[in-house]
């Protein structure tokens, strides 16, 4: 075996990424998503802009996202054992690439980087990640996740009548927001033809991730349908999400209060 053939010259050595050129990025096509790649061997193209909250950056890679809905986009650098510069661009007419944010070390003083913006559906976003100056790259890991839109819903149950003249409301809120949920509303019901109606308020439904609620609405009513009236709100960082709606709900019997009278 000739010596010469084990011999591997420096610029083979570190394969380059295939997502080094900016044209050629890396497409993500659901979120939320994570990739670990090597940067090493990453070099820094003609059409690399510079990205504004950091010096030259270099081993820049690429990863492209087209927003589905709008709402927010986060994407970060933890986990990488290099220091980060991560900047995001729209590319329009595929002419110039148009920053709309940059992140170097998040938090202030730590290496890694942390961006979120707001995106609008069918716009293609691009994410450059450089390394800081000095620095040569290394193991990356890029991290993108999609925030819905801030949007509330609440579903009433169908729930039994404990007593002739309370019913218990069950409900069910979901919200995209950590954040709490007020609820107004009426439950009418016709009973042999003469309504009776009663207001009823939940000031404060939590609503971090998926809950329900149940309150007493005093009043006189029976088995059978009745209609919900309600408007409910909730408020995040300055946004404001509400929801309104009309629904039919059923007032029954619990099979072991038969004997209710
Ligand atoms: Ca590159």
């Amino acid at each position: 075996m000739l010596l010469s053939s084990l011999i591997v010259g420096p610029v083979h050595a570190i394969p380059l990424p295939v997502n080094d050129d900016a044209l050629e990025p890396t497409v993500i096509a659901e979120a939320p998503f994570t990739a670990k790649q090597k940067t090493l061997g990453a070099t820094v193209g003609v059409l690399d802009p510079e990205p504004g909250c950091a010096d030259v950056v270099g081993n820049t890679v690429w990863y492209a996202y087209t927003a589905t809905t709008d709402g927010l986009i986060h994407a970060d650098t933890f986990g990488s054992n290099y220091d980060t510069v991560l900047s995001v661009y729209t590319f329009p007419e595929q002419a110039t690439f148009e920053l709309v944010t940059c992140n170097s070390d998040f938090p202030e003083g730590h290496p890694q980087s942390s961006v979120d913006f707001q995106a609008v559906a069918g716009e293609t976003y691009f994410f450059m990640i450089g390394a800081a100056p000095s620095v040569q790259g290394g193991a990356l890991t890029f991290n993108l996740e999609v925030d819905q839109p801030f949007e509330i819903s609440v579903q009433f149950g169908q729930e039994p009548l404990l007593e002739p003249d309370d019913v218990f409301l069950f409900g069910e809120v979901v919200c995209t927001r950590p954040t709490s949920i007020a609820i107004e509303g009426t439950l009418t019901q016709k009973v042999k033809g003469v309504p009776n109606s009663v207001s009823f308020t939940v000031p404060d439904v939590s609503c971090d991730f998926q809950g329900s609620f149940f309150l007493t609405v005093p009043g006189l009513f029976a088995p059978g349908k009745a209609t919900v009236v309600f408007t409910a709100s909730a408020t995040f960082d300055g946004e404001i999400a509400t929801t309104s709606d009309k629904v039919p709900v059923s007032i029954i019997v619990p099979e072991e209060s038969d004997g209710v009278p």
